[in-house]
């Protein structure tokens, strides 16, 4: 069965808890249970993980070289900044699609700049917690070789 490993980076715990006004409502638990639903839908297995450390995150990018089809991620502020993300996401050879709540286009400067985008093979962005679920039968529909 196709398995994708959802990462989730710095402060996405926070998610529905502080700055609602900024970043809404709905909890990261809520967009877990979301994605688990679609996931069912779809047919594939799928894990869910969220850290506040790089070092983290890129153990984690590297398991996916053996125990998964496909990385969504949302690397959070990392993206902006870590090179490191980016060469553990190229090294494994594992598709990935970049994840953002927010357009990071229309935000400030230094949000434009993605080191994870230089690796991904698409972006969806701007669609709020449902971009989650979007991005799982984007993934899906890339792997199965239809988009
Ligand atoms: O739009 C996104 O998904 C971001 O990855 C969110 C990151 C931001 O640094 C990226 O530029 C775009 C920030 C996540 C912070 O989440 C919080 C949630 C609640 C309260 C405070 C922060």
């Amino acid at each position: 069965m196709t398995a994708i490993l959802i990462l989730n980076g710095p402060n996405l715990n926070l998610l529905g808890i502080r700055q609602p006004e900024v970043y809404g409502t709905t909890t990261l638990a809520d967009i877990e249970r979301d994605c688990r639903k679609t996931a069912r839908q779809l047919d594939v297995d799928m894990d869910f993980r969220q850290s506040n450390h790089e070092g983290v995150l890129i153990d984690w990018i590297h398991d996916a070289r053996q125990a998964f089809d496909g990385i969504i991620i949302n690397a959070g502020a990392y993206t902006h900044t870590s090179i490191a993300i980016m060469d553990a996401i190229a090294s494994v050879s594992v598709p990935t699609l970049e994840l953002h709540l927010s357009n990071i286009h229309e935000r400030e400067d230094f949000r434009r700049v993605s080191f994870v985008g230089k690796v991904a093979f698409d972006l969806i962005m701007g669609h709020g917690a449902k971009g989650y679920p979007m991005a799982l039968e984007r993934i899906v529909s890339h792997i199965s070789g239809k988009t």
